[in-house]
């Protein structure tokens, strides 16, 4: 298993075979959260006590098939008015909770071997499939600034992740994602379509029958 940073100021690079390059810009790092899930878990477990996955309405009127919340200082929401980033759970009233530290070194050590150095996100949305769940090709647009990579982190039930082109006409390349498995892109491939496949296969050892995603954004 690779060795944590000294500090997550230092930026070290992975073995060659542990990254799986989709693109350019655009990288699976294997298994790469593995050495911390512990700490990220029990992390994870917490904040959801707080903040608590609910489905969301899309502005067309869909309920999601994905259940979703968010920490950092920012959280994505869908409402029948639209799509945008807010301070606040509106389900709560209360601030999203704080962004757990072994999430912010993961996605900045990801983001620093994908070539993104000191990245510093401000909003991390988890989703969380039951079997049957998928999300359907989009891009993701709602952030100010997209020269900041996004970086997504795969617990739980594997998936295939749907790595689109810059037109949604283009037939995506199916990439299977397991537990552990941490995606980095940015730059060029940023604003890429892509999606998740319907879940499906057998219950995770650890996690039962869910897959959950960590994603790493630079909202505002
Ligand atoms: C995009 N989540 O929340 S992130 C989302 O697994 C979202 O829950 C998915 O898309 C999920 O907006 C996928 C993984 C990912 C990986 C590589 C990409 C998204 C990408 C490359 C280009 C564009
Ligand atoms: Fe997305």
């Amino acid at each position: 298993m690779h060795q944590l940073p000294a500090t997550f100021e230092e930026v070290f690079t992975l073995p060659a075979e542990s990254r799986l390059e989709l693109s350019h810009q655009a990288f699976v790092f294997r298994a790469l959260a593995c050495s911390r899930l512990d700490a990220i878990i029990a992390d994870l477990q917490g904040l959801l006590l707080k903040s608590p996955l609910r489905h969301m309405v899309t502005p067309g009127g869909a309920t999601m098939s994905v259940a979703m919340s968010n920490c950092g200082e920012l959280g994505w929401i869908t409402e029948r008015r639209g799509y945008r980033y807010v301070s606040i759970d509106p389900q709560t009233g209360e601030r999203w909770p704080p962004m757990p530290v072994s999430f912010s070194e993961l996605a900045r050590t990801a983001a620093d071997n994908a070539g993104f150095p000191g990245f510093s996100p401000d909003a991390c949305l988890i989703n969380r499939y039951l079997p049957g769940a998928r999300l359907s090709m989009h891009q993701d647009i709602n952030e100010r600034d997209f020269s900041a990579p996004i970086v997504s982190v795969s617990l739980g039930m594997s998936a295939v992740f749907l790595f689109g082109g810059h037109q949604r006409n283009v037939k995506p390349t199916r990439v299977p994602l397991v537990h552990g498995d941490v995606v980095a892109w940015g730059g060029g491939d940023r604003l890429r379509f892509h999606g998740v496949a319907p879940i499906k296969g057998s219950p995770h050892p650890l996690l039962g029958a869910q897959r959950i995603n960590l994603t790493f954004r630079k909202a505002a």
